[in-house]
This record gives structure tokens, sequence and C-alpha cells, in this order.
């Protein structure tokens, strides 16, 4: 798979010297909570190859407008940059949801709507990720 990754480093790697400040990634997930008084939203996101497996995650949120229109249970995709001291997402994109109910529940989740879309196909660019310093 090609690698957009700026610089040298690869994943593998655990020092990257020639990391960049700022990093930006395409990430899918599905919305579980929306928290914009702390602009914040929980997302579980797929698995990142390599990284870590599908998670559920805090993510920040600079702009809350960012999270207009979202409902828990939504699958989205969004853009995360991510620095060495911080993380936030922003581009949130709710995908057609609608397909996703003919999947199966995963029993994880406490939602009623399926949650676990991550497979479905759909058109993505590539996504990358690699740090994991908006975790909370
Ligand atoms: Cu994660």
């Amino acid at each position: 798979m090609q690698k957009k990754i700026s610089g040298t480093a690869t994943l593998a790697s655990s020092v990257a010297p020639t990391q960049p400040t700022q990093q930006v990634f395409q990430v899918k997930g599905a919305v579980m909570e929306l928290h914009p008084e702390e602009k914040t939203v929980r997302i579980k996101h797929e698995e990142i190859p390599g990284y870590m497996k599908a998670m559920t995650m805090s993510f920040d949120v600079r702009d809350t407008n960012e999270l207009a229109g979202l409902e828990a249970g939504d699958t989205v995709t969004f853009r995360m940059t991510v620095t060495h001291t911080d993380g936030w997402i922003d581009q949130v994109k709710r995908l057609n949801v609608s397909r996703t109910n003919t999947l199966p529940t995963t029993g994880q989740f406490r939602f009623v709507r399926d949650v676990e879309p991550l497979n479905i196909g759909d058109p993505l660019p590539e996504y990358h990720f690699t740090n994991h310093l908006a975790n909370r």
C-alpha cells in the first residue's frame, strides 16, 4: 500500500526523527457520544493496521459546528490532526447510515443502531493513522 506519510519514518519505527510537527489523517468511524459542551466527540474508529485496533475513543473538536447534525450511531469520516502534544478532528462528514442497518450488531455497545459499518467498502481515500494523542 502506498504510504503518504511524509518523511522517512515508518509506522514500524518506534522513533521518527524526522516526524513532522503536525500530521493529518483521514479516519472513519461511528459516532458514539456527542459532547459539544466539552468540545469532544466519542467515536468508535476502525482498525488501524499496524497501529491499533478498532476502539472507541474521544476526539477533541475545536469547532463544535463540526458536530452539528450528528447523532450517536452515525457513520462519519473526519480529518484527524495530531501534533506532538495535541490532537483534534475536523471536516466531519456524515455518511449514509441507512445501509448499516443490515449489518449485525456487535453487542459491545449500548446503542441499538448498528455501529460497526466499517467494512462495507465505502469509497474513501486512503486513511492513515499515527498518533493517539487525541485519546483520553
Ligand atoms: Cu484509538
